[in-house]
């Protein structure tokens, strides 16, 4: 079986190897990652949530932050600091600045992104063909109105520096409506068996892949079943601080309004936490089949679990 996966960061590389702990041999899975997170900093291209899926999957990733490298030490930051050279709200660990140089390196040489991170996965053998949306340059914006008064600050900077603490007040994938998917992407969704769209932020990483053009539709009209897991339980993002992402594109921070966001068009089946039972009705009213199951990524086991109900769910919508 062909799984194509769209993933953001934590969320989606924590579900994604739930994902593996399932597959049958021959199974395989393509994950086509956000890069509208990309950051470049101190003359390197930083590419979180690549690497975090990266990381989480090839076992390099710090578990308890969920980004970034295990035993990661900091000597390069403390340098920099010392030179009164920030910023300093952003963590490069030493061993994750080996990553950012050998991808810069690489980039300069002329090698496009996807070139560039299967070189780096053949280190990690993450075990899925890692594939960046696009090759071209896509960088998420916020706009905001904060005392310096209204500004637009790079998507890292709203969301570690700032803690996504001041409201968004719209989301700016810069780039995107010019970007074209990257080699393999459409053709991986054509011809997929499965497509699974992990409980990721639905605006800043699914949202931003979507918004390249191509990929949507392409989604949309492969005959393999779409499902989603909602990264909405009871009303409030499991992690990280989706509501206010979702604020910023008019949608309420809940599991059924995320599945009418993405639309009928695109989903054929929106898994649900147990909490938000009552809501199967609404999301299944819009013609999306829905079913309520523990959705909460405790350990791998419960992952798994939550992979499982995924697959099952296509099986049941299969087109
Ligand atoms: N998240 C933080 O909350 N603080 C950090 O300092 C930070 C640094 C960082 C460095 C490399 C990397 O790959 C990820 C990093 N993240 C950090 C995570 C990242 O900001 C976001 O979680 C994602 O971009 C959202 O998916």
């Amino acid at each position: 079986m062909r799984i194509v996966a769209l993933a953001g960061g934590i969320g989606g590389a924590r579900f994604l190897r739930g994902l593996k702990d399932v597959l049958a041999p021959g199974d395989e899975i393509t994950v086509v990652g956000n890069t509208g997170d990309d950051i470049h900093l101190f003359g390197l291209k930083v590419c979180p949530d690549l690497d975090t899926v990266m990381y989480t999957l090839g076992g390099g990733i710090h578990e308890e932050q969920g980004w970034g490298r295990a035993d990661e030490t900091w000597s390069v930051k403390d340098e920099m600091k010392a030179y009164g050279v920030g910023p300093e709200w952003f963590g490069l660990g030493d061993r994750d600045f080996a990553t950012h140089i050998v991808r810069t390196q690489m980039l300069a040489a002329g090698y496009p992104l996807s070139a560039v991170t299967e070189a780096l996965c053949d280190r990690w053998q993450p075990g899925v063909r890692l594939l960046p949306m696009s090759d071209d340059r896509v960088e998420t914006h916020v706009r905001i109105t904060d005392e310096q008064g209204p500004r637009v600050v790079h998507f890292q900077e709203y969301w570690v520096r700032l803690h996504a603490a001041v409201d968004a007040e719209a989301i700016i994938p810069v780039g995107a409506d010019t970007a074209k998917p990257a080699p393999g992407v459409l053709e991986a969704i054509a011809t997929a068996d499965v497509i699974l769209l992990p409980p990721s932020n639905p605006v800043v990483s699914i949202g931003t892949i979507l918004a390249v053009p191509g990929i949507r539709g392409a989604v949309a009209a492969s005959p393999a079943p779409v499902v989603g897991l909602s990264p909405i339980i009871g009303g409030a993002p499991v992690r990280g601080m989706a509501d206010k992402v979702l604020a910023a594109v008019g949608v309420e921070a809940a599991a059924d309004a995320v599945a009418l966001h993405y639309g009928a068009d695109l989903l054929d089946g929106w898994l649900v936490d147990t909490a938000d039972e009552a809501l199967v009705g609404a999301v299944e009213a819009a013609g999306i089949a829905c079913r309520a199951i523990p959705l909460l990524m405790t350990d791998t086991a419960a992952t798994a679990a939550m992979a499982r109900e995924a697959l099952a769910l296509a099986e049941l919508v299969r087109r």
